[in-house]
């Protein structure tokens, strides 16, 4: 363990304390470790590039801009393997909310979400990551095809 000195606005701090309070905290130090050890586990640089996640890309883009809803399908439709499902809200007459949710490598993930998030037309880009295991050792048998589905006779 070190000991750092940082310098932080009295806003951030007070932030930082807040938030302390809310969870219950024991310490500051406490507080900002598990508040980077987040913030680390949401954009993936604790994950292996090459391992599987589930993420939430989240973004407001002006839909007539560029004809970016157009280009943000088609970005979709060529990466259909990673797009699991999206949201679409009409926000206003400009702006349109996106929720994607997708699947794939933490590095594909990141990649995709590079690409719409710095879409110039693009705002509040915001990709979670989620860890997902083999799916093994939840006591549920993991079946694809034959024997996903069991058709009892009689
Ligand atoms: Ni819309």
């Amino acid at each position: 363990m070190q000991r750092i000195t940082i310098s932080i606005d009295d806003a951030l701090l007070e932030t930082v304390d807040r938030l302390g309070r809310q969870r219950g905290y024991q310490s500051r130090s406490e507080a900002m470790r598990d508040i980077v050890r987040e913030a680390a586990v949401a954009d993936g640089s604790v994950m292996a590039g090459d391992a599987p996640c589930m993420a939430t890309l989240t973004f407001v883009f002006e839909h007539e801009t560029r004809d970016l809803a157009r280009r943000l399908t088609l970005a979709q439709h060529d990466h259909h393997e990673l797009s699991v499902s999206t949201l679409h809200v009409h926000v206003d007459h400009r702006d349109c909310l996106e929720v994607m949710v997708l699947r794939g490598t933490v590095y594909q993930v990141k990649a995709f979400a590079d690409a719409v998030i710095t879409q110039r037309g693009v705002r509040h880009g915001s990709l979670h990551l989620i860890p997902i295991d083999s799916g093994e050792g939840h006591g549920h048998p993991h079946l694809h095809g034959h024997g996903a589905h069991q058709h009892h006779q009689g």
